[in-house]
């Protein structure tokens, strides 16, 4: 059985050339989703005409011959790939796995479209509404009178910093007051850059060497709305450092009420994102943030993931613009990104 790989911007397309380059007998093995969107199937060509692979798997599978003396084996032909699907749940299909989608969670949103009666046009929407109840969402950081520390943890260059002084950028404009700190001592530069954006949003900004310095300094904060923390980036594969970014805030929040958020690179691969996702999870984060939402069509293995953090997803980050480009997530933007790979 030979295998010929055929591709096409969308799942009617790629079985239309298919169809045209290797027959109505054709049997489609396997679907998967290329990087730039496109649907690439693999097909085998099969002798028997008689089957109709394309209108009817199954039908087709079971018509080969089968050798006279053994009429009960089953059919000698594979019984693999995709059952015809009606258009609007493969149009789902493909979005979600355009989008990155996992297979439990396609499979699982499908199965909600199938049970819904949905068709055509209107399996988008079961979809959407679908998705928007399945991502867990943070639920926003409410004032209580008490000043709030929230430290912002994740692997190297994800946007820790950036996104904290975006956070504090929007509540410096709804009137807070705001102090940042960092306990990234580590990387060259890394004081200068908050510093610098402290200025800029003229706010103070401090360094705290260990659990006990952050715990000081919080206590020295107490006329602040919120303390914002910025810490170094870590690999998750540096398990000594980790620990000691756990024990740092572990022992500032013996003192402090202390949150954690989990910044993660939406453009980061899965595997890369699963492994954040264990190793920072010392940090004990209470909610996760995703950035570089503008890096990629594929942003689902990380809304999965940040739906399984703490609460669930609080921010969304879609470029490096202060002003502009921290949102908080919400049900539908989360749909959005499953379906369209973008925010709306
Ligand atoms: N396109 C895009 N770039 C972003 C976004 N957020 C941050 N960046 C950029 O990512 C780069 C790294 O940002 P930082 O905030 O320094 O990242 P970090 O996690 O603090 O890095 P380390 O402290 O070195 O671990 C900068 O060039 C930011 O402008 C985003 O949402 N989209
Ligand atoms: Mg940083």
């Amino acid at each position: 059985m030979r295998i010929h790989r055929v591709r096409g911007r969308s799942l009617a397309e790629a079985l239309e050339r298919a169809r045209m380059q290797h027959g109505e007998a054709a049997l489609v093995l396997s679907q998967e989703s290329a990087d730039n969107g496109d649907v690439l199937l693999s097909v085998s060509e099969r002798r028997q005409a008689s089957s109709r692979v394309f209108e009817k798997l199954s039908t087709a599978a079971t018509a080969a011959p089968v050798p006279a003396p053994l009429p009960a084996r089953p059919a000698a032909a594979p019984r693999v790939g995709p059952l015809p699907e009606e258009p609007g749940a493969g149009d789902v299909r493909v979005r979600l796995l355009r989008s990155g989608t996992s297979a439990a969670w396609v499979e699982r949103v499908l199965e909600t479209v199938s049970a819904s009666g949905a068709r055509g046009a209107f399996a988008i929407d079961a979809a959407a509404r679908d998705l928007a109840g399945r991502v867990r969402l943070a639920s926003s950081p409410r004032a209580d009178g008490r000043t709030r520390a929230i430290a912002f943890v994740g692997p190297t260059g994800v946007g820790k910093t950036t996104t904290l002084a975006k956070l504090a950028s929007r509540l410096v404009r709804a009137g807070r007051r705001v102090g940042l700190v960092t306990t990234d001592t580590h990387r060259v530069g890394a004081f200068e850059q908050l510093a610098s954006y402290a200025e800029m949003l003229q706010c103070p900004a401090e360094i705290a060497r260990g659990g006990d310095e952050l715990a000081a300094v919080a206590a020295r904060s107490a006329h602040l709305d919120a303390l914002l923390i910025d810490t170094t980036g870590r690999s998750p594969g540096d398990a000594e450092a980790l620990t000691h970014l756990a024990r740092s805030l572990d022992s500032a929040r013996a003192t402090t009420p202390l949150e954690t958020y989990l910044v993660l690179a939406a453009s980061a691969s899965r595997e890369a994102l699963e492994r954040a996702a264990v190793a920072f999870a010392s940090a004990n984060p209470s909610a996760a943030i995703l950035t570089k939402l503008d890096e990629t069509r594929a942003p689902a293995p990380a809304l999965e993931l940040a739906s399984a953090t703490g609460e669930g997803v609080l921010f969304l980050c879609d470029g490096q613009d202060l002003a502009a480009h921290l949102t908080r997530a919400t049900a539908e933007a989360a749909a959005d990104l499953f379906l369209r790979g973008r925010l709306p």
